[in-house]
C-alpha cells in the first residue's frame, strides 16, 4: 500500500472535470493510502477548508495526509505530517514544531542533496525529478531511472520517486529499487481517478512482490 503516492493539483483535477475532494476520494477507494495536498494557488483560509474536506476523506480510508510546506495548516489540522522541499523550512525545524511522532518528507533532486541529509529526522525522501512533467515548471535536471537507481542504493529512508511517472513507465520505474511513485497529473488529470490508481496500484504491485 506504499508504492502509490498521490500529490494533488485542483487546477489539473478542475480541468478533468473533478473538485479536489472527489480525485481524493476515488483514489482511496482504489488502495491510495498516501495523499500529500499540494496547493500552491490557495490563500491560507481555503487552504484550511479544503484540508479539513480532505481530511475527513483521509480518515475514512486510515490514509496518511501529507501537508506540502504548510507547517501551518498541518499543525492547525493535526494532519500525518508535513513535506518540504530544499527552499522550504528546514526539516530539523519542522520536526521541533511538529514533534517526533509526525512525518516528515524531504524532497531531493540529485545526489549531492543526498549526502547532506540526517535521515533520523525524516520519515522518507521524494525524489525528483525523473522524467520530463508538464506540472511543476521549476524542475531541476531530470534523472532519469539511472539517475533515481543510483538515490535509492545510497540512502535506507522510504523513497518516493516523481515526476513524469504514469501507467505507461511505473513499473520501470519500481524497478529502480524506489518503495513507491509519487503521482500528480496520472490521478488528478484522468477521466477516472479510481480506474488510473486501480491500474498504477496494480501495475507497481507486480514488479514488486
Ligand atoms: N515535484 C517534482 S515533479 C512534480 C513535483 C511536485 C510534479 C509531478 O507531476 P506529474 O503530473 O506526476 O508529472
Ligand atoms: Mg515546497
Amino acid at each position: 500500500m506504499d508504492r502509490l503516492y498521490l500529490v494533488t493539483d485542483s487546477t489539473i483535477a478542475r480541468m478533468a472535470g473533478h473538485t479536489l475532494p472527489f480525485v481524493v476520494e476515488e483514489a482511496c477507494r482504489a488502495g491510495v493510502r498516501w495523499v500529500q495536498l499540494r496547493e500552491k494557488e490557495l490563500s491560507t483560509r481555503a487552504f484550511l477548508e479544503l484540508a479539513t474536506e480532505i481530511k475527513a476523506i483521509t480518515q475514512t480510508y486510515g490514509a496518511n495526509l501529507i501537508i506540502n510546506d504548510r507547517v501551518d495548516i498541518a499543525l492547525a489540522l493535526d494532519a500525518d505530517g508535513v513535506h518540504v522541499g530544499q527552499d522550504d523550512m528546514p526539516y530539523s525545524m519542522v520536526r521541533s514544531l511538529i514533534g517526533p511522532d509526525k512525518i516528515i518528507g524531504l524532497s531531493i533532486n540529485n545526489l549531492t542533496e543526498l549526502q547532506g541529509i540526517n535521515s533520523d529526522e525524516l520519515d522518507y525522501l521524494g525524489i525528483a525529478t525523473v522524467f520530463p512533467t508538464g506540472t511543476k515548471q521549476d524542475t531541476s535536471s531530470l534523472l532519469g531511472l539511472e539517475g533515481l537507481r543510483q538515490i535509492c542504493s545510497q540512502t535506507s529512508l522510504p523513497t518516493f520517486a516523481i515526476g513524469g511517472i504514469n501507467a505507461q513507465n511505473v513499473q520501470l520505474v519500481m524497478q529502480t529499487g524506489v518503495t513507491g511513485a509519487a503521482v500528480v497529473s496520472a490521478i488528478c488529470g484522468h477521466s477516472s481517478p479510481y480506474e488510473a490508481s486501480r491500474e498504477l496500484l496494480v501495475k507497481s504491485e507486480r514488479v514488486n512482490e
